[in-house]
């Protein structure tokens, strides 16, 4: 890898050669966790329907391969920071999804007591720092928190999440500067779905390749197929290398798309059906799941049986989170800001 600051690292393998890395039970574990992240969104798309959820609520369904994959790359002690679309990603460093989906619920045994609800997730034990409802706030507290780790010398690297939407934020290009004056370990995820709410990027936006907004501040970057878990693990883990050996910010853009609408408000009448059945078709569970047959990594049986299992498990995560009390009225004023 070059040492060089700006200098781009140089590409590993193929997709081919990457895939062929992993063994069996990576490879089923990618998909076992990409689906959880799937059904469980769907099954809060579901509760709140039925007005189990209150507030705001945006799922993470189309986009999972990202979670999957960047988790891969990580190490522990590394620090997670993303949006307020933050289920998938809290699942994938390893929270208890049953206290996910109750704080969801806004119930006593979610992950913030029920007093943060789905934008305002948080782990400390996981280094999970949210859950952030201001678009573009993830940015400048990721810098901060790559900050600490950059004072205490300690290796580990920051995975700050945010969107094409709030790329274009003034504050981003604060923290862009700030980060690249102090060379902090720090990569910047602009998780590219093409649409702010109802915006696409194309009417927002003077350049289609976020990642190059980097240029101005001297931080390196470069796109990468965010549908797909190997070309995530593939495109990311070198520039992950990078930042942990002490040469400063990346900005990577990770091209994806979400099914839904913004929220659960949103029918998403801004966009074609057509449009949406073409990006399913490249649908990163999917295409997982034919790689594993097609290679014959794992039989029919062997997907099935993973498939019941992650329908049993969102069955129990629902059960746990509706059985979970309401959280007292004690606690009301208690560890919020007033
Ligand atoms: C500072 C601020 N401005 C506006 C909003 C309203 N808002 C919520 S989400 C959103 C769109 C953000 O889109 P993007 O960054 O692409 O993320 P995505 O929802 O696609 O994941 C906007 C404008 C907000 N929450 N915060
Ligand atoms: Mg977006």
């Amino acid at each position: 890898m070059s040492k060089k600051s700006g200098a781009k690292p140089e590409v590993a393998t193929s997709k081919k050669e990457m895939s062929n890395m992993f063994s069996k039970k990576e490879l089923l574990s990618f998909y076992q966790e990409m689906l959880l992240i799937r059904r469980f969104e769907e099954k809060a798309g579901q509760l709140y329907g039925m007005g189990l959820i209150a507030g705001f609520c945006h799922l993470y369904i189309g986009q999972e391969a990202i979670a999957t994959g960047m988790r891969h790359t990580m190490k522990d002690g590394d620090k997670v920071i993303t949006t307020y679309r933050d289920h998938g990603h809290m699942i994938s460093v390893g929270s208890d999804p049953k206290k996910i989906m109750a704080e969801l619920l806004g119930r006593k045994d979610g992950s913030s007591k029920g007093k943060g609800g789905s934008m305002h997730l948080f782990d400390l034990e996981k280094h999970f720092y949210g859950g952030h409802g201001i678009v573009g706030a993830s940015v400048p507290i990721g810098a901060g928190l790559a900050f600490a780790d950059n004072y205490l010398g300690n290796k580990n690297v920051t995975y700050c999440y945010f969107g094409d939407g709030a790329a274009h934020q003034g504050q981003v290009y604060e923290a862009f500067n700030m980060a690249k004056l102090w060379n902090l370990p720090v990569l910047f995820i602009i998780e590219n779905n093409h649409y702010a709410m109802g915006t696409s990027l194309k009417r927002a936006s003077s350049i289609d390749e976020l990642y190059k907004r980097g240029i101005g501040f001297n931080i390196p970057g470069e796109k990468i197929n965010g549908m797909d878990v190997f070309d995530v693990i593939n495109g990311a883990q070198k520039w992950v290398d990078y930042a942990r050996s002490g040469n400063g910010p990346v900005i990577l853009e990770l091209d994806t798309y979400r099914y839904r609408g913004h929220s659960m408000s949103d029918p998403a009448t801004y966009r074609s059906k057509e449009e949406v059945n073409c990006k399913k078709e490249a649908d990163p569970i999917d295409s997982l799941r034919t790689y594993i047959f097609d290679n014959k990594v794992a039989t029919e049986d062997e997907i099935k049986k993973i498939d019941d299992h992650v329908k049993n498990e969102v069955n129990e995560i629902t059960e746990f989170a509706k059985n979970s009390p309401e959280p007292d009225e004690s606690e009301l004023m208690t560890e919020i800001y007033n």
